[in-house]
């Protein structure tokens, strides 16, 4: 098998699914829109999407939440955040067997912590996973980890539900709980309090070694339940 695969052979391999995750003012949207920027200017085809995807039905009702405009019942807006990403499900399984590269800011590892973070007891990590069992489960997701200290100093919070230093504390413990269960192999730590440049770098560093061995990930996979 020659290694420089031809034209052909590099438009029939599937797109990879690479995730985007961290805390508010993180840094995300940044380095999301540079890593499709990078992807595209190295020849491969990539898309940007996000969750919430405010645009639908389901993402007006979580937006009028977020903004403080609408009170949801802890549990049925947790499922609404879930139901906003099953609603873009098959797309994003199209648009990866179409060969593009879906680079996603927020996903299901958001949609848990998030909601778990609350003060309910009968919301835990456990109970917030479950509707996510099913989902394209990511080639790879990178966790751009900063303290909440290092976030907030950023231009500080917006003012929508969570954008406070008690929620962020909770979130960013609970991404790590996560992460050390194992639910995925697949994860990247960033260190996102370093300079923009040097965290694109660790980045576009892990994603272009996802999208260039994408064959030997098999075809996408479904999150099942946590270990
Ligand atoms: N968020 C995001 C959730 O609570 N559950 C989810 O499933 C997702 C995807 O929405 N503070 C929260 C995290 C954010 C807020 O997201 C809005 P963004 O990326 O700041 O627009
Ligand atoms: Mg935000």
């Amino acid at each position: 098998m020659a290694s420089n695969p031809t034209e052909n052979e590099r438009d029939a391999k599937r797109g990879a699914l690479i995730v985007v995750e961290g805390l508010d003012r993180a840094g995300k949207s940044t380095q999301c829109a540079r890593l499709v920027q990078t992807l595209q200017e190295r020849g491969h085809t990539a898309k940007y999407i996000r969750f919430p995807d405010r645009t639908t039905t389901i993402g007006k009702m979580i937006n009028e939440y977020l903004a403080g405009n609408a009170q949801i019942d802890d549990h049925s807006i947790h499922l609404l955040f879930s139901a906003n990403r099953w609603e873009a499900a098959a797309k994003i399984e199209e648009d990866i067997a179409n060969g593009i590269n879906v680079i996603v800011d927020r996903y299901c590892y958001s949609g848990a912590v998030y909601s778990a973070a609350k003060d309910n007891p009968n919301l835990s990590l456990r109970w917030a996973w479950q509707p996510e069992i099913g989902l394209p489960r990511p080639d790879i997701w990178l966790f751009l980890n900063i303290s909440p200290e290092e976030a907030a100093k950023r231009g500080g919070y917006g003012t929508e539900r969570y954008e406070n230093d008690k929620h962020q504390s909770r979130v960013r413990q609970l991404f790590l709980d996560l992460i050390k269960l194992g639910t995925d192999d697949d994860v990247c730590l960033v260190d996102a309090g370093q300079p923009l440049d040097k965290v694109s770098e660790d980045l576009t560093e892990h994603v272009l070694k996802c999208v260039d061995n994408i064959e030997s990930h098999g075809p996408l996979r479904k999150f099942g339940p946590l270990p």
